[in-house]
């Protein structure tokens, strides 16, 4: 056991669908972050925090990096390079299952400034159509210097050794949150991502990207159900008439699943109120996103 606490505030960085959401999860031990095969799924810098003997790692999760100059995707970019920027560490994720295009050339050369705190979690090494001698010679090529771990973020493989080396290199400090948290985030935020992730694995094309969760309102009922009410914004009415779905079906299997996920998250029932709303191009309204990522 180290005699010096240690902690850190670890920025979780890498392109859409790297793995970033799923890794956090699988550190943490608990659905911390909404994961799914759409990239951009993730919005915000939200916390997951792992506790050890002699150690607190708290990660920020971050946009996939993407660069693109419509005002959601700069948005989310601004989030991503903030909190790449304050972090203690910089947990990098490589997906090894695709070749390393500008994508990646672009945040490694973001990224590079900081590998004197980067940790590298090469991902993904599971898959079949995975190449792990690629992103090694790409890592030698661009971040010789970080060290790097193979892992499989869905399957835990190599998991321990990364969280170890990350405590390791993790700077003498306290423990920011008590030991038995996992994350920070409030019950409505939580409700609202996984209401979000749900959109996320049914639909297609622009409309998990055309899509927010604004609360409305919430109230314990006597026998300790939560009631959430809430707006599913999208941008178009058709976009409304895909997620209301033939005869309310789409809506009532977002609501379904959703309510059946939180009653795991949570210690008590959660019933959703779910209506679908048009703000026409909320996506280009710097408020509406200001609000939304951060
Ligand atoms: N085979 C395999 N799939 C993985 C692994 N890690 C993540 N995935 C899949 O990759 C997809 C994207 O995962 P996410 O965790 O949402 O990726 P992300 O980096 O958070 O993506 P954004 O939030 O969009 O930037 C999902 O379908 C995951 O199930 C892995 O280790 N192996
Ligand atoms: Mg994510």
């Amino acid at each position: 056991m180290p005699d010096v606490h240690k902690s850190a505030f670890v920025a979780v960085i890498g392109r859409p669908s790297a793995g970033k959401s799923t890794l956090i999860n699988s550190i943490c031990g608990e659905k911390v972050a909404i994961v799914s095969p759409v990239p951009q799924t993730t919005r915000n810098t939200v916390r997951g925090i792992k506790t050890g003997e002699g150690y607190q790692l708290v990660f920020l999760d971050t946009p996939g990096l993407h660069d693109s100059e419509k005002a959601m995707n700069r948005r989310l970019r601004d989030v991503a390079l903030h909190a790449l920027k304050d972090a203690d560490l910089v947990l990098y994720v490589m997906d090894t299952t695709r070749a390393p295009g500008p994508e990646e050339e672009a945040i490694v050369t973001r990224v590079a400034p900081f590998a004197g705190k980067t940790l590298v979690a090469v991902n993904k090494i599971d898959a079949r159509e995975s190449d792990i001698a690629r992103a090694r010679l790409y890592l030698a090529g661009h971040m010789s210097g970080a060290r790097a771990f193979d892992i499989s973020a869905e399957k835990g493989t190599g998991v321990e050794a990364l969280v170890a080396a990350l405590a390791e290199t993790a700077p003498p400090g306290p423990a920011y949150y008590p030991a038995e948290f996992y994350t920070d985030q409030e019950p409505v935020f939580r409700i609202a991502e996984t209401i979000r992730e749900k959109v996320f694995l049914h639909t297609r094309n622009e409309v998990p990207h055309a899509v927010y969760v604004e609360y409305k309102s919430h109230h314990m009922l006597d026998d300790g159900t939560l009631v959430y009410e809430g707006d599913l914004i999208v941008e178009r009415e058709t976009q409304k008439g895909i997620l209301i779905g033939a005869g309310g079906s789409m809506i009532r299997q977002i609501r379904e699943e959703a309510e059946h996920d939180l009653g795991e998250i949570f210690d008590y029932a959660v019933r959703l109120s779910i209506k679908v709303r048009v703000v026409p191009d909320w996506k280009k309204d710097d408020r509406i996103l200001k609000k939304l990522i951060q």
